[in-house]
């Protein structure tokens, strides 16, 4: 099974879940908001957190429909993330997902409110979707894990790091830290919260707790190059803005070539840490360190 495969079989089961999670009926001016958070979440992104969520699920033969709360509210704070990213007080960016960000098209107060109120919906959705399956004690685990990969310790402290530091650190712990923090929090708890609902022991944690750090550093490691090398229609996203911004970024530090080798060691990392976890079925996640190592988009 290669990503495409996945890709084919699950974004579309994803997409469906994501439409009704946002379709609410309102009557008046929160029709904006609900048109904003929508143009944000349902335009081609590549849903490799849901993925990830889903093959994470599968490693324990889970029905699928368990888990597509969680997999919903990773895309959804990703998403907020990514329109919050985007602001021009943040990374200024024009263009997203193949079409105008989210401010570009709505204007940056509604932006605001439709990362804000995404944010908001991925818990909410928890709580509403998955007392169906899983007892309290769980659910209250999984959303305080999944709050902590997006606050100070997470996502949000990551991209702190990575405003107020500069290319003039030159500091590969500081850029891994970052990194680990900014795109590997959430991805770690795509990986870690399905284990947590399916009593993973103590053993397999370990391992895909290590096997998400590299595979989040490998994540990384891709983007900054693909920044440098990729074009706009294919990335659906401007290059070239870690250069423009003076960004600290692992080609700036190593190189096209170095950072390549270390996407490599990355890679090599994760799935030596992956096949631990054998007679687990690993094959849907081989395939998504194969596709975060070769991925041009
Ligand atoms: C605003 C609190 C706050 C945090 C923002 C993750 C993040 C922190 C910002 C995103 C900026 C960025 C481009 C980070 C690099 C890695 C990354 C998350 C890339 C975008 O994710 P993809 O490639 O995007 O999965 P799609 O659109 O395919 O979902």
């Amino acid at each position: 099974m290669n990503f495409v495969e996945l890709s084919n079989k699950y974004i579309p089961i994803i997409e469906k879940e994501l439409t009704n999670q946002i379709n609410f009926n309102l009557p008046d001016k929160r029709k904006i908001l609900k048109e904003a958070m929508a143009y944000a979440l349902l335009a081609k992104g590549k849903r490799v957190r849901p993925l990830l969520t889903i093959a994470a699920t599968l490693l324990f033969g889970n029905e699928i429909k368990k888990i597509m709360p969680i997999a919903c509210a990773v895309e959804m704070i990703h998403t907020y993330s990514l329109i919050h990213d985007d602001l021009p007080s943040m990374d200024n960016d024009d263009f997203r997902r193949g079409q105008p960000t989210c401010h570009k098209k709505f204007g940056e107060d509604i932006a605001i409110l439709a990362g804000d109120t995404l944010n908001t919906l991925a818990f909410e959705a928890i709580c509403t979707c998955l007392p169906k399956y899983y007892k309290a004690d769980k659910i209250i685990k999984v959303i305080s894990l999944l709050a902590a990969a997006c606050g100070i310790n997470g996502m949000a402290g990551g991209q702190i790091m990575d405003i107020k530091g500069d290319a003039g650190i030159k500091d590969a712990k500081y850029l891994k830290d970052m990194h680990a923090l900014k795109t590997g929090a959430l991805i770690k708890a795509c990986i870690i919260i399905p284990a947590i609902l399916e009593d993973a022991n103590e053993d397999i944690l370990f391992n895909l707790t290590n096997f998400s750090y590299h595979l989040g550093l490998l994540f990384q490691i891709v983007d900054d190059i693909l920044d440098s090398t990729g074009n706009k229609a294919k990335l659906g996203k401007s290059p070239n803005k870690d250069k423009e911004q003076n960004k600290l970024t692992y080609t700036g530090l190593f190189g096209i070539k170095g950072a390549k080798e270390m996407a490599q060691k990355e890679a090599d990392k994760a799935r030596s840490y992956l096949v631990r976890i054998k007679p687990l079925d690993i094959k849907m996640l081989l395939a998504i360190i194969d596709f975060f190592e070769k991925r041009d988009f």
